[in-house]
């Protein structure tokens, strides 16, 4: 069994698992080669043979127990004819849609635009670096996604306009479109061989309001898609307030925590297992908060099911040494 399943099936506690999020990119010297030759990141994504290079470079590195394929979660916003592109030092900024035009794409012109990803995802799946080890394939979530969609940059640069919940029927007609795609988005990695699904909802913690209808529900329903097809998902629903209750009503495998949750609280309020949590900046510290602090993780958890991550994606400025440091605390532990 591999190291995640071996974790939410069989509920071991005996070792923790470790990748990170993020674990594929800018902080590794091997990916910034690649990324100055390709300077389109989209096309980069939509490179099979490089974006499984680059899936594998943090496992032939540090012999991660999981790898996340190369991707982004935008490519579905892409897949459905958002234009999009990245733009230096700034981040993704996408176009205008027509929401008459999204009702019209099916499930081929879709699953045709992305398929370099499910290729990726089969070479790499076969690659022998990853007998033993988990592919994880993702998506954002709903919400995150619509985020995206009509505020067209990342909110944090802007929080959420207020003419965002102007339009609530807009709002629910392209959720359920999000929906529908995520699922086929799901389907065609686990087809292609992801054997564990990640669903990130990075701006959970921006809603006060109508979480019910942004998140839970619309979650709860890829959540449910993904049970069906037979692989585990990890939700990882960053800065939202109550995760008790999201636990209880989405029901997902396991729950990725961010950095600003204290896990004392959280091992007291839920029984699935968890992943996750160290802030990524105490990587840009000292040897010693870092052993402090990943050890905290270890304790809290060493009784429970638990997958060492952080509670946010790695940081670019990040040393290789202070993440080879962390492999080490992490498998040294027990
Ligand atoms: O070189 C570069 O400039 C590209 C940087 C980069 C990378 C390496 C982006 C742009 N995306 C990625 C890859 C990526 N994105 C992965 C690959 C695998 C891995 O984790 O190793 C994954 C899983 C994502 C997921 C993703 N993309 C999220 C969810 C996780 C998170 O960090 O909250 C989000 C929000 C995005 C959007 C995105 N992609 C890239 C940027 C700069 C952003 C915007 C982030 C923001 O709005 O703050």
């Amino acid at each position: 069994m591999t190291p995640i399943i071996n974790c939410i099936v069989n509920k071991d506690t005996k070792k923790n698992p470790i990748w990170l999020m993020r674990q594929a990119g800018r902080y590794l010297p091997e990916f910034r080669e690649i990324r100055k030759k390709n300077q389109d990141f989209i096309k980069l994504c939509l490179n099979s043979k490089l974006s499984s290079e680059i899936t594998l470079q943090p496992i032939k590195r540090f012999s991660f127990d999981a790898a996340i394929i190369f991707s982004d979660i935008l490519m579905v916003p892409y897949g459905l004819g958002q234009p999009i592109t990245f733009e230096k030092n700034f981040g993704p900024r996408l176009g205008n849609f027509e929401i008459e035009t999204l009702k019209e794409i099916n499930e081929e012109d879709f699953t045709n635009s992305l398929n370099s990803i499910y290729n990726s995802i089969s070479i790499t799946s076969k690659n022998p670096l990853i007998k033993n080890r988990d592919m994880i394939g993702f998506v954002g979530a709903p919400w995150t996604i619509l985020v995206y969609m009509i505020n067209k940059i990342s909110p944090k640069k802007n929080k959420l306009s207020d003419k965002f919940f102007e339009d609530n029927s807009l709002n629910n007609i392209l959720l359920n479109i999000i929906e529908k795609f995520l699922k086929i988005h799901i389907k065609n990695q686990v087809k292609a061989g992801a054997n564990v699904i990640q669903i990130f909802d990075s701006w959970a913690g921006l809603l006060e309001n109508n979480i019910s209808e942004f998140i839970y529900v619309p979650t709860l329903k890829i959540v449910q898609y993904v049970k069906t097809l037979g692989v585990p998902v990890i939700c990882f629903p960053r800065g939202i307030k109550d995760y008790k209750k999201y636990c209880e009503l989405i029901k997902p495998d396991m729950i990725s925590i961010d950095y600003e949750l204290n896990p004392e609280k959280i091992i007291k309020e839920v029984n699935i297992p968890i992943q996750g949590g160290l802030d990524p900046k105490v990587l840009l510290t000292d040897k010693g908060i870092l052993k402090k602090e990943v050890r905290k993780y270890l304790e809290i958890f060493k009784d429970h099911p638990y997958v060492f991550n952080l509670g946010h994606g790695i940081l670019p400025e990040t040393k290789i040494d202070m993440v080879n440091e962390l492999i080490e605390i992490v498998r040294n532990f027990k």
